[in-house]
């Protein structure tokens, strides 16, 4: 059935021109950074509807993000596996199509999951899009995809007419038997996009050549503090924490000694995340201590667990993506890592992308000095950017990653 039919989303972009205003120089972002509710166009809710071809397709009753489950595919072994079904959506409204697929952590990765919309039950019009596997994390993946996204795979597709079949292909590696679940297809509007200005390590010219600089344009980062280097060498002092912490900026958590997670059990990963939030709470830096960058951006199924046992919001890792509200992977965050060999017009480049496509993208700097290291970027270049940032303020939201995870629970006021 169309779900569609009876809800007219609003166009364009009233999400932007109608922010609630509280005070001068602030404003009311709506809670997922959405002002409309995604419209639910599949569900995924019966294996049974889905006629599976090279391999078996069940219930998958234990993770699901709509209803009670959502249709798990385990192909036969190293054979390309395709489920379909005969739907009627319309998405001629749509800004944005969502996709919501489950990588079993047990599984390999070594897949590629193809949809393809169709126009026709037999495929005379129809578009596909591959998500491969440098696209996948394990555990629920959201891709955001505009419609010209999509590639036309036969015939002449049209999103203005119903969609009348959606098929999905599970392509298994050489011998692999990859479980991918299926759920939630949506559409909707763009989401506020946002940009979130991370500084790893805490080192003493982010205080003096990013925090300073922001300031005069009251954007807040988010510095990723490793708590045992606090007041050492080149390293930020409390003092100078507690000062961004006061002028909006989030004061979070990169472990007390940067070792890498992975090399660690799992106790000790705990250790590791629950004495840096002590040690920042301990100089009254509260208010993004769970917020976490992991060591070199690198983590483990240990640290998913660790991460939920010490009670962590969010976890950066260090895979190239921006991300979507709501319910994304919120300990698996990727990030745009900014390096001595990232020109300035790459950056811009990605902010203007995050704006088109309406998502979130987190900027991973290390130290802003005029002789920078390999990880390192210039003053001057830094500069530049959030002056271009602060000519975008109207089509993108800076944001703390704390303010960040505030959205995905409801409403946060930021500066203007
Ligand atoms: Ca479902
Ligand atoms: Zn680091």
């Amino acid at each position: 059935m169309n779900t569609l039919v009876g809800k007219r989303l609003k166009y364009p972009y009233d999400n932007m021109m109608g922010l609630g205003m509280m005070g001068v120089g602030k404003r009311t972002l709506p809670k997922d950074l959405l002002s409309s509710e995604l419209l639910l166009a599949e569900g995924f809710e019966s294996s049974a509807e889905w006629t599976a071809v090279n391999g078996v397709a069940s219930d998958n009753t234990t993770e699901f993000v709509s209803g009670t489950q959502s249709v798990k595919t385990v192909p036969t072994a190293g054979l390309s596996m395709t489920v379909g079904k005969t739907v009627n959506i319309d998405f001629s409204q749509a800004e944005i199509i969502r996709f919501s697929i489950y990588i079993d952590p047990s599984t390999p990765v070594t897949a590629q999951m193809v949809y393809y919309l169709a126009n026709n039950t037999n495929f005379a019009n129809y578009y596909t899009y591959a998500f491969n596997q440098a696209n996948f994390r394990t555990g629920w993946n959201k891709f955001n995809l505009l419609k010209s996204d999509f590639v036309v795979g036969g015939g002449a597709p049209t999103f203005a007419n119903p969609i009348l079949k959606v098929q999905v292909r599970n392509v298994a590696g050489v011998a692999e038997q990859p479980s991918m679940s299926l759920d939630r297809l949506e559409s909707g509007k763009l989401a506020i996009p946002s940009v979130i200005f991370t500084f790893d390590d805490g080192y003493a010219n982010q205080y003096t050549d990013a925090f300073l600089y922001m300031r005069n344009y009251k954007i807040s980062g988010t510095v990723y503090v490793v708590t045992d280097w606090i007041g050492t060498g080149a390293y930020t002092t409390a003092a100078q924490l507690q000062e961004m912490d006061r002028a909006g900026w989030a004061i979070a958590n990169h472990t007390t000694d940067h070792t890498t997670l992975i090399g660690l059990d799992e106790a000790t990963q705990e250790i590791q995340l629950s004495g840096a939030k002590a040690a920042l709470d301990a100089l009254g830096l509260t208010k993004a201590s769970n917020h976490v960058a992991y060591p070199s951006g690198v983590y483990n199924a240990d640290t998913l667990t660790a991460m939920a046992a010490t009670t962590m919001m969010t976890g950066r890792g260090g895979q190239a993506r921006n991300n979507v509200l709501p319910n994304d992977s919120i300990y698996q965050l990727g990030a745009r890592y900014i390096t001595s060999s990232t020109s300035l017009a790459t950056v811009t480049g990605l902010i203007d992308a995050a704006i088109i496509r309406g998502e979130s993208i987190i900027l991973m700097f290390h130290e802003i000095k005029t002789s920078p290291g390999a990880n390192d970027w210039t003053p001057s270049d830094f500069h530049a950017l959030v002056d271009y940032v602060n000519t975008k303020r109207s089509q993108i939201v800076p944001l703390t990653i704390e303010e960040w995870y505030r959205a995905s629970l409801g409403s946060v006021v930021v500066d203007k």
